[in-house]
């Protein structure tokens, strides 16, 4: 079954990891989806081609989602080449890993403002055109595990992710009545560019498989079908809710 076909999907942060798979799983589901990157062309090349490869339309738009103005460019080229939004999925992020003690204050202030300032110029210009569309849609924000409990190494990154999910439910509330749900997905460990050097660190990498009852590390592509769902009329009931998709890792205290 198709669960998007019509549909037209945006994708912030598509060029890589949890958003490519996003925007192939949308693609696969018979949409349009636009993606926005930041400086890997290549990377979204070859995703619209995988797009386009799947029979539907693919763009791609560059933008710095840190910049405000990038998320009404982002949705007013998106709509242009696609006629309309029906789903924004906000995935990009970033997370370098770095000690609380010494945080430069340059790290804390560019997560905050990719993650979470990034996140909310980006729904809202998402919301504005869904809103004068006047026919609803369905919004999907990649938050994490992360905004459930926290991480030495991420206490930058930690409030973003809990800012993402609590955006999600005011926006569910904000949005109701135009017949906009809002939802997050809260991934666990999934093996992208993201944790990569985080987790090269055999130890660590140990632990986080250990934790995880269903006994692996998670894989982009295993985001994609709960994102779909959120987006697909399949959840037409389903606003300000959190789905983990975590191999069960946030239940597994002993
Ligand atoms: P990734 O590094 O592969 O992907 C991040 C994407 O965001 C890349 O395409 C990158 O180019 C893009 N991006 C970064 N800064 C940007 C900017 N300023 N403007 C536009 N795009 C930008 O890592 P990923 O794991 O696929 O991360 C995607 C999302 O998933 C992030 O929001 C991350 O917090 C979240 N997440 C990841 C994990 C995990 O374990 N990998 C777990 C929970 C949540
Ligand atoms: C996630 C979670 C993962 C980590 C990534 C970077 O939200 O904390 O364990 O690898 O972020």
């Amino acid at each position: 079954m198709m669960l998007l076909e019509g549909k037209t999907v945006l994708v912030t942060g598509a060029s890589a990891g949890i958003g490519r798979a996003a925007a192939i799983g949308a693609a696969r589901n018979g949409a349009d989806v636009a993606i926005n990157f930041n400086s890997d062309d290549a990377g979204a090349a070859a995703c619209v081609a995988e797009i386009e490869a799947l029979g539907r339309k693919g763009v791609a738009i560059k933008g710095d989602v840190a910049e405000a103005e990038t998320a009404k460019a982002f949705v007013a080229q998106a709509t242009e080449a696609l006629g309309r939004v029906d789903v924004f999925v906000n995935n990009a992020g970033i997370c370098p890993f770095h000690a609380f003690l010494d945080m430069p204050a340059e790290t804390f202030e560019r997560t905050m403002r990719v993650n979470l300032h990034g996140a909310y110029y980006m729904v809202q210009a998402a919301a504005n055109q869904m809103v004068a569309q006047g026919d609803g849609g369905a919004i999907v924000a990649v938050s994490s595990i992360s905004a459930l409990v926290g991480g030495e190494f991420q206490t930058h990154y930690t409030p973003t992710k809990a800012g993402v999910h609590s955006l999600m439910q005011s926006a569910a509330i904000a949005l109701g009545r135009h017949g906009i749900r809002c939802n997050s997905v809260l991934p666990g460990t999934i093996l992208t560019d993201i944790n990569k050097e985080d987790l090269a660190d055999a130890d660590k990498r140990a632990y986080m498989e250990k934790r995880i009852p269903l006994g692996r590390l998670g894989q982009p592509d295993d985001l994609a079908g709960p994102i779909v769902f959120l987006a697909s009329d399949m959840a037409k009931y389903v606003t300000g809710a959190a789905l983990l998709v975590d191999g069960g890792m946030f239940v597994n205290l002993q």
